[in-house]
């Protein structure tokens, strides 16, 4: 049996979405605390405090993208990963590991800058300098996305997952999507899979 622990539309819908497409049962712990969490019994799972965190049966595992591809590997059947040497389990580890080590810290800088900096002007040159990286950054990415369906071509797959949450993450999602018409389309697609339309309302996300 699988307990999440997450919050409302933070990284833990990655490992969320997963579970779901997996169709997977699981008991989801919605923490409420805002920044880092604080409470012991949780920083014995994780000790930064943030989320999320994934305990499969009494196996703790943290940091959304390698709770995505956990899952993947142990529901092999559900094709949320290409298998071990499929030429496309090499695109499948760049993008997972591009869009939570590249990606995610930009939204992280942003939403976070106090994490960053101590003074107010530097706090708002660390929000002003991950915005304008992440705009670079969605137009690098527009230029690397194939004729699809999905990411990896005609296999969805758990980087569709989290490059879904890190778009939706953009501070100005709408206007990035516009701008990057490949991108937009694709998260559109996702979007629109029932499973993940249905976690979206959950979040409160349109
Ligand atoms: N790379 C980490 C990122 C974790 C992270 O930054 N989590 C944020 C949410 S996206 C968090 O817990 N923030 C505390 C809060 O906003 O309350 C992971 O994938 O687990």
């Amino acid at each position: 049996m699988y307990t999440l622990y997450g919050k409302t539309f933070t990284m833990s819908m990655v490992p969320q979405a997963v579970l779901d497409e997996i169709g997977a049962p699981y008991d989801l712990v919605t923490l409420t605390e805002e920044g880092a969490v604080t409470d012991p019994d949780y920083l014995a799972l994780r000790p930064d405090g943030l989320v999320p965190t994934l305990v499969d049966d009494g196996m703790v595992l943290y940091e959304g993208s390698a709770i995505a591809m956990h899952l993947a590997d142990k529901h092999p059947e559900t094709n949320l990963a290409p298998p071990v040497g499929d030429p496309r389990r090499a695109a499948y580890y760049q993008w997972l590991v591009y869009l939570g080590s590249m990606v995610h810290p930009l939204v992280a800088q942003e939403y976070h800058a106090d994490w960053y900096a101590e003074t107010e002007a530097g706090i708002a040159e660390v929000r002003e300098n991950a915005m304008q990286r992440a705009d670079k950054v969605w137009s690098e990415i527009e230029t690397q996305i194939g004729d699809g369906p999905w990411l990896l071509g005609d296999q969805f797959t758990a980087t569709d997952i989290l490059f879904w949450l890190q778009a939706n993450f953009h501070y100005d999602a709408p206007r990035m999507m516009a701008e990057n018409p490949k991108v937009g389309a694709l998260v559109e697609r996702i979007s629109a899979r029932p499973k993940i339309a249905a976690l979206m309302q959950q979040h409160g996300l349109n």
